[in-house]
């Protein structure tokens, strides 16, 4: 791998290279100990007798039984906190749904959708009930998109860099197909009366969750989403049915969705106010930050998956934003000094992870690895510096700063501040 080093190849400092010499050599990866030939010839013991059986539904192969959600509750409840997804060991922009994050405030209600409805009332013409049943025989849509706690990446505002994975600090994002029924059609069909303005969803949950939304909102692509990457959701992620606010943050989208009371005004729950609000350091804070903002990630390298040896790796990371469409995404090798454009794959879709990726050549030396989003709408995502400006000390809602992991001279990562 070494020796064929030309400047042309370089697209930035610190041998991060032009992909499309990653993909002339990115197959040196391979190990040359075994030739093709004795490859082909070999026979395991899996191939001399039949393999298992059928099953009703597939599990992962036994050798990928590390690849799980972290799953960490509040001391003294079984059902208060979080599962973070596994981000640095997943590829595309699509999350099994087995291992999207899950965020509960009392645990998973056991929801019996044969008794489960969900009321459409308020400032309507028509007040309506609705079984999971029901929405299924409305037009459905489906959509590719983005979930993100507010809370994520909170550990980021430490003084001090927490030293822990990319998906202790960060996996409370996760991408899925969400199907479900368009709210506005609901909406029509109860009529909404002038006074109507925004609307107020609660949960069936002992939290009683429960969140304001403009109607603007609903009219512009909230849906009922039913269904998560082809089955029904799952009982973690709001079966029967749940809000689903495609962009907005993730406290947004009610889950076990019970109540949609249409009001002239937000009705201030305490799900909006003494929390998922940000406190500036003046001792305002803001009334509502629905919009998630542009952000990336390198999930790989990042912390626990360590270079092991000099030579050609791939950069591979998520991108999202809650405005749009990710536009570009920059690299960075040297701490930001030099950077260049990573590869997005196809066509970035609107509100949903971006997958990226860059060619890269370590030589051993102590470097910085950063990556930078642009959405369609030009927003770049800031440093750490610019998110922690005006902030009143532990406000941790909504960070989106560019994450720095330094790679040391052993080859081990960590997570830095640039
Ligand atoms: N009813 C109800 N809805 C809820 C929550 C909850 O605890 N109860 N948690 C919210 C939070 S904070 C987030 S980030 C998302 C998480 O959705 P997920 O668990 O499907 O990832 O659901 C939101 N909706
Ligand atoms: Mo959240």
């Amino acid at each position: 791998m070494s020796g064929q080093h030309t400047d042309s190849i370089d697209a930035a400092g610190n041998g991060l290279l032009h992909r499309r010499f990653f993909l002339k050599t990115g197959a040196l990866a391979a190990t040359a100990l075994m030739t093709a030939q004795s490859s082909a010839r070999d026979r395991p013991a899996w191939m001399n007798a039949p393999g298992k059986g059928m099953s009703a539904a597939g599990e992962p192969s036994q050798y990928e039984k590390h690849v799980k959600r972290l799953a960490a509750s509040r001391p003294g409840t079984t059902g208060s906190g979080a599962s973070r997804s596994p981000l640095e060991h997943l590829e595309g922009i699509i999350t099994p749904s087995r291992l999207h994050f899950e965020r509960h405030h009392s645990g998973i209600p056991e929801i019996d959708p044969g008794q489960h409805r969900l009321a459409l009332f308020g400032e309507v013409a028509r007040p309506l009930s609705f079984s999971a049943e029901d929405l299924c025989r409305y037009p459905l849509v489906s959509n590719i998109q983005f979930l993100e706690c507010s809370g994520n990446s909170g550990a980021m505002i430490a003084p001090s860099p927490v030293e822990n994975s990319c998906s202790i600090l960060h996996g409370l994002v996760s991408g899925s197909e969400w199907s479900g029924v368009p709210l506005a059609l609901l909406l029509d069909e109860a009529g909404i009366k002038a006074s109507g303005k925004w609307i107020i969803a609660s949960g069936a949950d002992s939290a009683r969750m429960s969140r304001s939304i403009p109607l603007s909102k609903i009219y512009d692509d909230a849906i009922i989403a039913l269904y998560q990457n082809g089955e029904r959701l799952r009982p973690g992620n709001g079966y029967p049915m749940r809000l689903f606010l495609p962009g907005w943050e993730g406290n947004a989208s009610v889950k076990w969705l019970k109540t949609l009371q249409v009001t002239d005004q937000p009705a201030m729950t305490k799900d909006e106010t003494s929390k998922y609000s940000d406190l500036g350091e003046t001792g305002k804070a803001e009334l509502f930050t629905f919009d998630m903002g542009v952000k990336s990630l390198i999930t790989s390298p990042s912390p626990g998956l360590d270079l092991d040896r000099q030579g050609l790796y791939q950069i591979s990371g998520i991108a999202w934003s809650g405005a749009g469409r990710i536009k570009k995404v920059e690299v960075s090798t040297d701490g930001g000094s030099s950077w260049a454009d990573a590869h997005l794959d196809a066509q970035p879709l609107p509100k949903s992870l971006t997958r990226f990726r860059a060619a890269w050549r370590w030589q051993g030396g102590q470097s910085v690895l950063l990556s930078r989003a642009t959405d369609e709408v030009g927003q770049v995502q800031p440093t750490r510096a610019q998110v922690m400006k005006g902030r009143a000390p532990g406000s941790f809602y909504h960070y989106n700063g560019i994450q720095a992991w330094q790679v040391q001279t052993d080859g081990k990562l960590r997570n830095v501040y640039v």
